[in-house]
C-alpha cells in the first residue's frame, strides 16, 4: 500500500488554500503556503507550516509561475502539489512538469486534463460512449460551408462554441443562416486570441436550461463512483453565485439517470481523481452532457453536506494512489445544503470592492459553515477574484437549509467593503428561488424586475 504525503505544497490563495490546509492537518500531513508580495499577512500564509514567497502581485508572475512553485516545493521537500481551483488547475502542461520533476501533482493525469479542456473532443466520446449530447456537429466545424450544413440539419438556433472555452467564455448564440457567416469568423478570432485555438463546435441552441452537474471520485483502478448533483443554475454572466445540493428539480429517478452518466462519462475517459460532470437540463428534464471540469470546484461543500465526506481528503488520498473507500451503495445522501458566494463587490451591479475590511464577524450555529481567509484588518487584493468566503448552510430539508441561510445571512458582519450579502439576501425572499422554479436566466430576471420596481417608484 502507498503512504500518504509528508508534506503538500498548496499552489492556491485564499479560501480554498485554506480549505485545503484543514484537510491535510487531519490527514496529519504538514503544508506549504506560497504567496505573492502583497499576500504576507494572508490567512494562508498564517495557517500553513511553511510559506513561501514566489513573486509579485501579478498573478501570471507568481500564482501562475510554474518554475517558482516547482522550486518552492523542492526548497521545503514537497512531495505532493494541491492546485486548487483556478491558476494551474488545469493546465496539463504543469501537471506533467510535476510528474517529471518527481512531484505528485493532486488532481488527474494530465491527459485527463487536456480532454478536459478540449470541448469538442470530449464531446465526441461522450457521444460515442452512449452518453447524451445535444444535437450539434462531429467535433470541429472548420469552416462557414461546413457550420451551414450542420445547422441546416438541427435547425436554427444554433450556438457555436470554442473547442478551448468553457464555462461560458467563447460562445454564441446564431439565429438563422444571415448570422452565421459574419459570427463563425468573429467566434473563430475570439477563440483564437483568447484561447490560443480558433477551433470551433456547434450545438443546437437550448433556452431555459438548468446547469446541474454530479461529483465524481474515481481510483487509480478504474473505480468510478458519483456522490450526487448541484444544482449551480443561479449565475451571473457565467459566475455562479447560489449553488445548492440536492437539485430542487431532482427526485430518485432523475438522481439515478444523472449518476449514471456521470460515471460512464468519468470511465470513458478513464478519469483518475476526484472530478465534475456538468450536464444541461432542458424543461422537459432531457439531459444533456457539457463539460468535463478536472479540478476540485468552488461549490463542493455543498457535496460534503449531504454525503458527509470530505472531499479534499479524499483527492489526497486518491492521488496517493490509494483504492476509492466507498462503494456506490455507501454513499448516503441525506439532507439539503445551499451555498452562497460572498463576493467583494457591489451587490447591485457586481464592479470589485477590494480593499481592508474593517470588522469581520462570521454567522455560526447549527447547520453553518463559512470557508473563508478573510479576517478583520485583512485586506481583499484588486489582483485575484473577488470571492471572500462562502456561506453554506444545511438542514434536514431544503426549507431548512433556507431558514438557516436567512438568519446565517442576517448574521453576517463585513464592514470596509461592499459585499453580494444584500444580493443574497433578495434571492433568499424571492418567490421563484423559494419555490425552486428557476433558470439560468433567474438573475437577469430578477435584476431587470428590480430596476423596473426602483424606476417606477
Ligand atoms: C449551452 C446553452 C444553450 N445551448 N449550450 C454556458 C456554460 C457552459 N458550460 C455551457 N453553457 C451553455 N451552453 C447549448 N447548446 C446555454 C449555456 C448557458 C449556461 C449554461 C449553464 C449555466 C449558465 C448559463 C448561462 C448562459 C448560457
Amino acid at each position: 500500500m502507498m503512504s500518504l504525503f509528508d508534506k503538500i505544497l498548496i499552489a492556491n490563495r485564499g479560501e480554498i488554500a485554506v480549505r485545503i490546509i484543514r484537510s491535510c492537518k487531519e490527514l496529519g500531513i504538514k503544508t506549504v503556503a506560497v504567496y505573492s508580495d502583497i499576500e504576507k499577512e494572508a490567512m494562508h500564509v498564517k495557517l500553513a507550516d511553511e510559506a513561501v514567497c514566489i513573486g509579485p502581485a501579478n498573478s501570471a508572475q507568481s500564482y501562475l509561475n510554474i518554475p517558482a512553485i516547482l522550486t518552492a516545493a523542492e526548497i521545503t521537500n514537497a512531495s505532493a502539489i494541491h492546485p486548487g481551483y483556478g491558476f494551474l488547475s488545469e493546465d496539463s502542461h504543469f501537471a506533467e512538469t510535476c510528474a517529471t520533476s518527481g512531484i505528485v501533482f493532486i488532481g488527474p493525469t494530465p491527459e485527463n486534463i487536456r480532454l478536459g479542456g478540449d470541448k469538442s473532443q470530449a464531446r465526441q466520446i461522450m457521444k460515442k460512449k452512449g452518453v447524451p449530447v445535444v444535437p450539434g456537429s462531429d467535433g470541429v466545424v472548420s469552416s462557414e460551408e461546413e457550420a451551414l450544413k450542420v445547422a441546416k440539419k438541427i435547425g436554427f438556433p444554433i450556438m457555436l462554441k470554442a473547442s478551448h472555452g468553457g464555462g461560458g467564455r467563447g460562445m454564441k448564440v446564431v439565429n438563422n443562416k444571415a448570422e452565421l457567416k459574419h459570427a463563425f469568423y468573429v467566434a473563430q478570432r475570439e477563440a483564437l486570441t483568447a484561447f490560443g485555438n480558433k477551433d470551433l463546435y456547434m450545438e443546437k441552441y437550448i433556452p431555459d436550461l438548468r446547469h446541474i452537474e454530479v461529483q465524481i471520485m474515481a481510483d487509480v483502478k478504474g473505480n468510478v463512483v458519483h456522490l450526487g448533483e448541484r444544482d449551480c443554475s443561479i449565475q451571473r454572466r457565467h459566475q455562479k453565485l447560489i449553488e445548492e445540493s440536492p437539485s430542487p428539480i431532482s427526485n430518485s429517478k432523475m438522481r439515478r439517470k444523472l449518476g449514471e452518466l456521470a460515471v460512464r462519462a468519468a470511465k470513458a475517459i478513464k478519469y483518475k481523481n476526484i472530478g465534475t460532470v456538468e450536464f444541461a437540463v432542458d424543461p422537459e428534464g432531457n439531459i444533456y452532457f457539457m463539460e468535463f471540469n478536472t479540478r476540485v470546484q468552488v461549490e463542493h461543500p455543498v457535496t460534503e453536506a449531504v454525503t458527509g465526506i470530505d472531499l479534499i481528503k479524499e483527492q489526497i488520498k486518491l492521488a496517493a494512489g490509494l483504492p476509492l473507500e466507498y462503494k456506490q451503495s455507501q454513499i448516503k445522501l441525506e439532507g439539503h445544503a445551499i451555498e452562497c458566494r460572498i463576493n467583494a463587490e457591489d451587490p447591485d451591479r457586481f464592479i470589485p470592492s477590494p480593499g481592508r475590511i474593517t470588522f469581520f464577524y462570521p454567522p455560526g450555529g447549527p447547520g453553518v459553515r463559512v470557508d473563508t481567509a478573510a479576517y478583520t484588518g485583512g485586506i481583499v487584493p484588486s489582483q485575484y477574484d473577488s470571492l471572500i468566503a462562502k456561506l453554506v448552510t444545511y438542514g434536514r430539508d431544503r426549507q431548512e437549509a433556507i431558514d438557516r441561510m436567512k438568519r446565517a445571512l442576517d448574521e453576517f458582519i463585513i464592514e470596509g467593503i461592499k459585499t453580494t450579502v444584500p444580493f443574497h439576501k433578495r434571492v433568499l425572499n424571492d418567490k421563484d428561488f423559494l419555490s425552486g422554479n428557476f433558470n439560468t436566466s433567474f438573475v437577469d430576471r430578477l435584476n431587470g424586475r428590480r430596476n423596473q420596481e426602483q424606476t417606477t417608484e
